[in-house]
């Protein structure tokens, strides 16, 4: 079987399911062998989180990376210039785990990722997974709406990261010493939206308590603020380093019909918040502890991640999708250079058409 086609599942009808990630994830046998089902309510507690001043504005190299064993030259030139990441950004992601990028998506570009999202939003699209502190009974006010995956619900949310900046930053990042054999794939995409007054937080958690995959810090989620992300709305919050810690025990998190935390094993006093402008976006490795707060503002506070990985570290998804959900994790990168996702959808994916396609309905 050739790479691509042993990374690829995809379903024989193509569905819009608007089931979160983990919504699936309930009855998992993973989960029920780490979970306990905690009846205790969402802490309130603020942490005394620090604003970040390490956030880094957009930087075009103006140097050259190293060579990679078995990079074709294509691949190379492409790295180059569709990059967003410095030797040191990539340095700084390495060792904390997690590295912000203010105003990745230009004016243009995030509008039509905010027209298309709050198309979902308004066409209902997107679930509400909050619940009454026993994981079960779903509230109506307080709020915490998904959808996952995201990919298939819109043109434009599978193209993006076949965007050439996503792909090339993301080898930048994820294959510091790639090997010929090495390529990225996408493994999951979804959306995190707190309403106004009433969006509740995600608790303390680590994205590879979800995925289980091996060698998890050369893995990503690049999380984009639709809207500014601040403190008052709900901005990300990570442990700088503690990826380094490996993997911490999780329990089911009783605010929420399907999460997982660790908050237990997390030392908020060093938690940093990471305040973002909209276009801004946040990588963090699967093991850098995270979570959000509430949303005490009278505006949404959006959301939308993507999940990445190496196809060395890639495995059959440990996280439940409905029956009929379209499952794909097409190649983003090989040592050739960016996917097209030709052999994935059938056809070639352009972010750049996408966006125009959204902006001229
Ligand atoms: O945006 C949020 O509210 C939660 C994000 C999150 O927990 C995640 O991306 O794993």
């Amino acid at each position: 079987m050739s790479l691509i086609s042993a990374f690829v599942w995809r379903s024989p009808i193509r569905t819009t399911s608007k089931w979160p990630l983990s919504a699936c994830l309930r009855g998992s046998s993973a989960f029920s062998r780490t979970g306990t089902l905690s009846l205790s309510s969402h802490s309130t507690t603020r942490c005394a989180a620090r604003s970040v001043t390490t956030n880094c504005t957009v930087a075009h190299r103006s140097f050259s990376t190293h060579e990679r064993p078995g990079e074709t030259e294509k691949a190379r030139s492409e790295r180059e210039k569709h990059s967003r990441v410095t030797q040191d950004q990539i340095s700084f992601f390495l060792d904390r785990g997690y590295l912000v990028l203010d105003e990745f998506w230009d004016a243009t570009e995030l509008t039509a990722i905010r027209k298309q999202l709050e198309h979902l939003q308004s066409a209902g699209r997107l679930a509400n997974v909050a619940t009454a502190g026993d994981g079960k009974t779903h509230t109506e006010v307080p709020k915490n709406l998904q959808l996952c995956p995201l990919s298939p619900e819109a043109d434009l949310f599978r193209s993006l990261p076949f965007s050439p900046k996503v792909a090339a930053t993301l080898a930048d990042l994820l294959l510091p010493d790639a090997e010929n054999s090495n390529a990225l794939l996408c493994y999951l995409s979804q959306v995190f939206w707190k309403p106004a007054h009433h969006g509740i937080g995600t608790s303390w958690h680590q994205d590879n308590a979800y995925f289980k995959v091996k060698d998890c810090q050369h893995a990503t989620a690049m999380w984009t603020a639709v809207h500014d992300a601040t403190k008052e709305n709900g901005a990300l919050e990570v442990i700088p380093a503690a990826w380094k810690q490996g993997g911490l025990p999780h329990h089911r998190d009783g605010n929420s019909d399907h999460h997982i935390t660790c908050r237990d094993s997390v030392d908020e006093t060093i938690a940093v918040s990471l305040e973002v402008q909209a276009g801004g976006v946040i990588f963090f490795n699967y093991l850098t502890p995270h979570c959000t707060r509430g949303n005490a503002t009278d505006q949404p506070r959006a959301g939308i991640a993507y999940h990445f990985l190496p196809a060395a570290s890639y495995r059959e998804r440990q996280f439940p999708l409905p029956d009929d959900a379209e499952y794909v994790a097409p190649l983003i990168w090989d040592s050739a250079g960016i996917g097209r996702g030709k052999k994935e959808y059938g056809c070639i994916q352009d972010f750049d058409r996408d966006v125009h396609h959204v902006l001229t309905q």
